[in-house]
């Protein structure tokens, strides 16, 4: 080993702690190419574990459920030298301690663009069509006849769809929407090219569109600026009867407010695929009928779990031949 390179495992190649059960052909590349330190339990890591198990590891490929704040980054054993997250979101992760530290980030975009849009569509669908209601039915036996007011939903086709963030993600939620007749409209701080905004109307202010939002759909990462960005006052701002949805990350979304919404019928439906401190949603929303609930699942195809772990294992392969990972968030 040159000073300065990673430490290798007996037959050269590189430890790496793969924090969480990925799928097989993930596993079996990683197994292949790295002295992998696999989690076939699946056992979900906190901070001190993380670090325990990452010791002797120059490498760790993680998700969304490691929590990498400052304090999981300082606790790092100091042979870690990068961090591959299995995820395009790095809220979880503590870029700038990592930065301090020296630590390469990466993660996953692109892959997860598509997969993650139809989760949307599916959360427009379902939530406006009273989806769950209607599966419930079926299931608990009491769908008795077909019945001209059953479960009455909202149209979609025809509507204005606002999307709040309008990167990769957002941009194929509107041409999916396109699809559906709707008509788009989205807030991002730069207005987007012509050949990106493909008709789409920009509101500088995201408050501007939401007057317009039929249905809103969040599609921001999570930061400091977006966290509880949709609150009370803000719902009140959109028509009365619209739907939101959320494939982003939980807490840009006030649950207080719309589970408030929710209740009081301000908001006709809404479809969550995440939530604040997911998987221990606010249990309120289990009693809500017209929140149609997804556990997380945006991105959850074979083809695209496949190719976040194939993405995450191309940066860290590029990282220990030596070359900038093509994906460094940090
Ligand atoms: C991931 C996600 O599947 O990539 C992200 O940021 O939220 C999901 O699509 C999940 O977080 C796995 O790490």
């Amino acid at each position: 080993m040159t000073p300065g390179s990673p430490p290798t495992g007996n037959d050269g190649r590189p430890p790496l702690l793969v924090t969480r059960h990925l799928p097989e052909a993930v596993e079996a590349r990683a197994a292949r190419d790295y002295d992998a330190r696999l989690n076939p339990q699946d056992v979900v890591h906190d901070g001190a574990a993380l670090a325990r198990l990452a010791r002797g590891c120059p490498g760790i490929l993680v998700t969304t459920s490691e929590r990498l704040d400052a304090a999981a980054i300082a606790a790092l054993p100091d042979e870690v030298r990068i961090v591959a997250t299995y995820s395009v979101g790095v809220d979880h992760i503590d870029l700038g301690a990592a930065s301090a530290r020296g630590l390469v980030v990466t993660n996953t975009p692109d892959v997860l663009t598509d997969a993650t849009a139809d989760a949307a569509m599916l959360l427009i669908l379902g939530a406006a069509r009273r989806a769950g209601e209607g599966e419930r039915l079926v299931r608990a036996g009491q769908w008795k006849s077909w019945t001209p007011t059953l479960l009455l939903g909202v149209q979609v086709t025809g509507k204005r769809l606002c999307i709040l963030g309008m990167g990769r993600i957002g941009q194929a939620v509107a041409r999916r929407a396109r699809g559906f007749d709707m008509e788009v409209h989205y807030s991002t701080r730069r207005r987007l090219p012509p050949e990106q905004e493909q008709g789409a109307t920009w509101h500088a202010d995201p408050e501007e569109m939401l007057p317009l939002a039929d249905f809103l759909s969040i599609n921001c990462p999570l930061t400091a600026e977006t966290r509880g960005w949709l609150d009370g006052r803000r719902i009140a701002l959109m028509p009365d009867g619209a739907v939101v949805v959320n494939t982003a990350r939980g807490p840009i979304v006030d649950d207080d407010a719309l589970i408030a919404a929710l209740r009081s019928g301000k908001l006709a439906a809404a479809g969550l695929d995440v939530f604040t401190n997911e998987p221990d949603l606010d249990p309120r929303y289990l009693d809500l009928p017209n929140a149609f609930l997804q556990p997380h699942l945006g991105s959850a195809t074979v083809e695209t779990r496949n190719a976040m772990g194939f993405r995450a294992l191309d940066n860290l392969d590029a990282f220990f031949a030596g070359r900038e990972p093509p994906d460094r968030v940090a």
